[in-house]
């Protein structure tokens, strides 16, 4: 497996509820490095542009409305197969179906407020970090 990097963003429900802690412990115990961190608002804009691939599905407007409606947390996690790892940490979209013990599982409450994003392939994970980070804002250790 090669040495990955992929965005990962602790949504608006799960910053409310407080389990920033308990879902980067997750990432940690798993191998992944937390090599970029910072906490913002995104404006109407930017969710927008962040979703575009989902512009013109039934649920665009209420996930750009959600994803704005708090402070979230983005991430760079780095580690081997960083990107599938992460979408297995995460769980399935809808947390009804996630499995045991996944992030959506324990933290989501229904597919709109499901706690967690994360890349789903290598060329999203190039766009997305570059979406939020510059180069010398990420951190190899
Ligand atoms: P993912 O986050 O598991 O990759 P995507 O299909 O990429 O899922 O959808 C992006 C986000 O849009 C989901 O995390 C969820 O918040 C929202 N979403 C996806 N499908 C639905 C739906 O059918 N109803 C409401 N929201 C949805
Ligand atoms: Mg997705």
């Amino acid at each position: 497996m090669a040495l990955e990097r992929t965005l990962s963003i602790i949504k608006p429900d799960a910053v409310q509820k407080n389990v920033i802690g308990r879902i980067l412990m997750r990432f940690e115990a798993s191998g992944l490095k937390i090599v970029a961190a910072r906490m913002t608002r995104l404006s109407r804009a930017e969710a927008e542009g962040f979703y575009a691939v989902h512009r013109g599905r039934p649920f665009y407007r209420d996930l750009v409305e959600f994803m704005t409606s708090g402070p979230v947390l983005v991430q760079v996690l780095e580690g081997e197969g960083a990107i599938a790892k992460n979408r297995e940490l995460m769980g399935a979209t809808d947390p009804k179906q996630a499995a045991k013990d996944t992030i959506r599982a324990e933290f989501a409450t229904t597919i709109d407020a499901n706690a967690v994003h994360g890349s789903d392939s290598a060329d999203t994970a190039r766009t997305e970090i570059d979406f939020f980070f510059k180069p010398g804002e990420i951190f190899t250790r």
